[in-house]
Order: structure tokens, then sequence, then C-alpha cells
């Protein structure tokens, strides 16, 4: 199977997760990336059950729009049963490196508000001890200097992602180098440093299920 067979999988069994668990008439959580790209597809086969969707960036509004899928502002939003989004790594504790797609804020913001989070990967995005994917940091422009210096005394190389401002218009440091072994703990560290908006550890807050794209099939994992 290629990796965008396993993705259309995974994304399959997210869709077929929803149709079971969310109630007729919600509203559906949807992250960004490739990945979420082939839920919304998904979705769309599904969408006359739900109300609509809350989308985590400007790109995946356009796509649930273009699928005729209601999006919904977050502050007219006070449930939703689940949010269904990527990961660019992924830990056994199902913790989470994201915002390699610099959608990690909007990401975490729908991920606080909704009753459970499920990841969809393939295979590859599941890791012993995370970090070899940079961790992405959205920063306040006028801060960048200041936070990158705090986030190289935390032991990380922090790169700005040239020519990119997140959909709240900050810029992201990716920060090479780390091996995370306490996520939770660095996820509020460096949350601490003045500046920050917020990074792409959703340790906090992990996955409440994992649905893996293997050779052998999707996998469940809670
Ligand atoms: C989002 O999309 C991000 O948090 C993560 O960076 C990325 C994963 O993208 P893909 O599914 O394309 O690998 O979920």
């Amino acid at each position: 199977m290629t990796q965008d067979e396993l993705k259309q999988a995974v994304a399959q069994a997210a869709a077929d997760y929803v149709a079971q668990t969310a109630p007729a008439g919600s509203i559906i959580g949807v992250g960004t990336g490739s990945t979420a790209n082939f839920f919304i597809d998904a979705l769309a086969a599904i969408k006359d059950r739900y109300q609509g969707a809350v989308a985590s960036s400007e790109a995946t509004r356009k796509r649930l729009e273009g699928h005729g899928i209601t999006v919904f502002d977050l502050n007219d939003v006070s449930d939703i049963p689940v949010y269904v989004d990527g990961a660019d790594e992924i830990d056994g504790g199902l913790n989470m490196i994201k915002g390699g797609g610099g959608a990690l804020t909007r990401e975490k913001i729908v991920a606080a508000v909704a009753r459970e989070f499920v990841c969809i990967c393939d295979a590859s995005k599941l890791v012993e001890v995370m970090g070899k994917f940079p961790l992405p940091v959205e920063v306040i422009p006028m801060a960048r200097a200041h936070v990158a210096r705090e986030l190289a005394k935390l032991g990380g190389t922090p790169v700005l992602r040239e020519g990119f401002v997140t959909d709240n218009g900050n810029v992201i440091l990716d920060v090479k180098g780390l091996a995370i072994t306490d996520p939770k703990g660095l996820e509020a560290q460096v949350n601490q440093i003045t500046g920050v908006v917020t990074n792409g550890l959703f340790a906090v807050r992990p996955a409440n299920l994992l649905l893996l794209g293997t050779a052998d099939g999707v996998k469940s994992i809670r």
C-alpha cells in the first residue's frame, strides 16, 4: 500500500467511527493536513447526519465548504463530540507533535473544546520518543529572537520557517534536536516563554484514540 492509501484507509475508518459515535445533528471538529483532507472527503458522504463542522484552518474551512459542509465559528459552538486530525509524530502515550502544516494553535483550540480527539496517521508517524520531527512553536513576530534564545537554552536549535505566516498572523520557529522524554513538562515549559502563542506538543491534552494505517490494516490504539 502507498502512504496515500494508508492515509485514505485511516480517514475512512475515522469517518466510520464518527458515524457510529457522534450524535446526529452534532458539529464535528476537523483538522488540517493531507490525512485530514482524506477525512473531509470521507465525511462528505455522511454530511447530512450533522449540522456541520468547525475547522482548524482556513485551508480546511475551504475544503469543507467545497463539499457543501457548513462551517461554524468556534465561538458559536459549545459542544464538539469528536475532533479528527493528523499528527507529525505520536508516541505510545498518544502524545503528539503537530504543526508541520502550521495550524497548531487553531488545532489546539478546537481540540480543547472537543470531548474526544481521534488522531489519524500512517504507521510512519508512530515513534518511541518524539523529537526527530522538529517541534513547531508559533510566536508573536516581535518576540522571535527572544523566543529563539530561550528555546536554545532548552537544548534545541530553533529555525525560522522562512516565508510562512500562520492564519493568526504569526511566525513559526521549528525546533530541531530535542529528545522529548517528558512531553507534558516540555509543553508547559515552552508555553511559559513570553511571546510564544503555543507549541506543537499535544501532551497536556493527548489523543484519546489513534487510528493507525498499517500494511496489515487500520489499528485502533487507546
Ligand atoms: C496537521 O497536519 C498537523 O498538525 C500536522 O502537522 C499535519 C500532518 O499532516 P499530514 O496528515 O499531511 O501528514 O494535522
